[in-house]
């Protein structure tokens, strides 16, 4: 007889297993994203200090349209981190994970992004510091925050191997530290990436302690317009919009999304998603629905052990 599902929460699924007439009780335990939110948090408040964001007064929980879906939203601000915020979304089949760092204008330190969704025993993992400033052209950036820590990735590349085809457009907004994988669910690959999260958070947030103030006006505006970019790319073509919108409506997603977890967007600059995407744009002067223009690209790795980009 195959086991016999009971029970399910966030964290517990419990079966019943019959054999020779006598009933034995399963207990897998599932991932449970809020405990990678609070032990970054408590890293985090050994080195600086943490404040309230004023986001939180207005985000901290909700239920989504099922009434069984849970959204629990965090947010942080610190005298040089703008926004660290979470989102941790959990149902009886689903734990999804949102969890992102930025800076303030005067500091060009990467955008910590950590982005975990797992399903029904699939897991769409994306762990990177990605980088304000495109590599491609800075290669003084790259020096200055990703060669020293390239043995981060290396460590858990065997474990968690490049995840195949992407939005050939995100790949920009990676670095060659990112851990972009696909994998089914164990407790052994859960753990893996629990410590993965944990030493990349560690390598950012040691980032965010050493930087030091620009002076340079046009260099803090630069950095301004870089997190700009990013934001409104995300803002408008995340993977994750369809599922947000399933699960909580549009208008909530919209919001979440534009106030919460991309804040800034309407307010670090003015340019908008066609201004930086000009390629996105209709014969009607829209914005295209397409997630991507280029296509599904990199069907492997596009650095090399070194972290140079080979494309
Ligand atoms: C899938 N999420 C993906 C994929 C990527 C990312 C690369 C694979 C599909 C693709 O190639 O686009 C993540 N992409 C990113 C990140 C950046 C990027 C982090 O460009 C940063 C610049 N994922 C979430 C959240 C949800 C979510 C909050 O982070 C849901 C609320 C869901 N991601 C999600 C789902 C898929 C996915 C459902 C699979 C479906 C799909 O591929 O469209």
């Amino acid at each position: 007889n195959p086991p016999v599902l009971i029970s399910a929460s966030p964290n517990k699924i419990n079966f019943t297993l019959r054999r020779r007439n006598k009933r034995f009780l399963l207990r897998v335990s599932a991932v449970s994203y809020k405990e990678f939110a609070e032990s970054a948090l408590e890293e985090t408040r050994k080195r600086i200090v943490l404040e309230p964001s004023h986001l939180q007064e207005k985000y901290s929980s909700m239920t989504g349209l099922d009434g069984k879906t849970e959204l629990q939203m965090l947010a942080f601000k610190s005298s040089k981190i703008r926004l660290l915020r979470s989102m941790a979304i959990e149902n009886e089949t689903m734990q999804v994970f949102d969890f992102a760092g930025f800076m303030e204008p005067e500091y060009d330190t990467p955008i910590f992004c950590a982005n975990f969704f797992t399903s029904t025993n699939v897991n769409i993992v994306v762990l990177d510091l990605n980088p304000l400033h495109q590599l491609t052209d800075q290669t003084d950036y790259q020096d200055k925050y990703y060669n020293k820590i390239m043995s981060i990735y290396h460590k858990y590349a065997e474990t968690f191997p490049w995840g195949g085809k992407l939005t050939g457009e995100s790949i920009k907004f990676f670095s060659p530290l990112v851990m972009w994988t696909r994998f089914s669910s164990s407790k052994e690959k859960h753990k893996a990436l629990f410590s993965a999260f944990l030493e990349y958070y560690q390598a950012w947030l040691e980032m965010t302690i050493q930087v030091r103030e620009e002076m340079e006006p046009s260099h803090v505006r630069a950095n301004c317009e870089a997190q700009h970019k990013y934001l409104t790319w995300r803002a408008q073509k995340d993977p994750g919009h369809g599922l947000l919108k399933r699960l909580v409506g549009e208008a909530k997603a919209k919001e979440l999304l534009r106030d919460f977890l991309f804040n800034g967007v309407d307010e670090l600059g003015t340019k908008t998603f066609i201004d930086y995407f000009p390629e996105y744009q209709t014969e009607d002067g829209t914005v295209s629905d397409k997630r991507s223009i280029i296509g599904k690209s990199y069907e492997t790795r596009p650095w090399d052990l070194t972290g140079q980009f080979i494309g």
